[in-house]
C-alpha cells in the first residue's frame, strides 16, 4: 500500500514539473494561408496575445507549411515583427513595388528568398531566438497585440502560416487541485 501511494505521489510531482515547464499558445490568421501571399498586396496580421497573460516567452516560431513561389523569377519575402496591427488580417496594395513595405515599422524577423524553383516547395520555421527577437516580443506583447507584417514580392502558395509561442513562469502550480491538473489533459 506503501507502494502504491508513494508512486502515485510520484507522478503527481513528474505532471506538476511538466505543466510549470512551459506552455505553447498557436495562433492562426484568416484566411490561414493569407490568400497565397499576392504579389501585389502586403499584410498585416494583428494577433490577440491576452492569454499569455504575465508569461515569460521562451520562443516564437513563424512557420510556413509548403511555401514555394508560383513561378521561377527573383522574388523575397518580407517578414517584421510589429508592436502593432488591425486586429486579424489587413491587406493593402503595394503594386508589385520590389522595395519593403515595413522598412523602418518594425524589426525585420528575416527576408526569404525561393532558391529551389517554383516546383519544389517547403515548410519553412523562423525562431526568434535566431534573430535576436525574443526581447522585442516580449515588449510587443505587453499591450496584448502582436503584429507581423509580411510583404511578398512575388506570389507564394502555401499551406498555412501560424505563429507558435512558448513561454512559462507566473502560472502557479501549487494551487493547483488535481482535477485543474486533469483538465490540461
Ligand atoms: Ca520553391
Ligand atoms: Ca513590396
Ligand atoms: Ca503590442
Ligand atoms: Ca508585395
Amino acid at each position: 500500500m506503501r507502494k502504491i501511494m508513494f508512486i502515485g505521489v510520484a507522478i503527481l510531482g513528474m505532471m506538476t514539473t511538466t505543466i510549470s515547464a512551459s506552455e505553447v499558445f498557436t495562433f492562426t490568421p484568416d484566411p490561414e494561408d493569407l490568400n497565397d501571399l499576392d504579389h501585389y498586396k502586403w499584410y498585416t496580421w494583428g494577433i490577440d496575445v491576452t492569454c499569455l497573460d504575465a508569461r515569460i516567452i521562451d520562443e516564437v516560431e513563424l512557420r510556413f507549411e509548403n511555401i514555394s513561389n508560383w513561378d521561377n523569377d527573383t522574388n523575397i519575402l518580407y517578414l517584421h515583427l510589429l508592436d502593432t496591427a488591425g486586429l486579424g488580417v489587413t491587406i493593402g496594395d503595394d503594386d508589385q513595388d520590389p522595395a519593403d513595405h515595413f522598412d523602418g515599422m518594425g524589426p525585420l524577423i528575416d527576408s526569404w528568398v525561393d532558391e529551389n524553383g517554383a516546383g519544389t516547395s517547403e515548410t519553412l520555421s523562423f525562431f526568434f531566438s535566431d534573430y535576436g527577437l525574443i526581447d522585442d516580443a516580449q515588449i510587443f506583447v505587453l499591450d496584448g497585440l502582436l503584429g507581423i507584417g509580411l510583404d511578398p514580392d512575388c506570389h507564394y502558395f502555401n499551406d498555412g502560416v501560424s505563429l507558435i509561442i512558448t513561454a512559462s513562469g507566473e502560472t502557479a502550480t501549487e494551487d493547483l487541485s488535481w482535477s485543474d491538473i486533469k483538465g490540461r489533459f
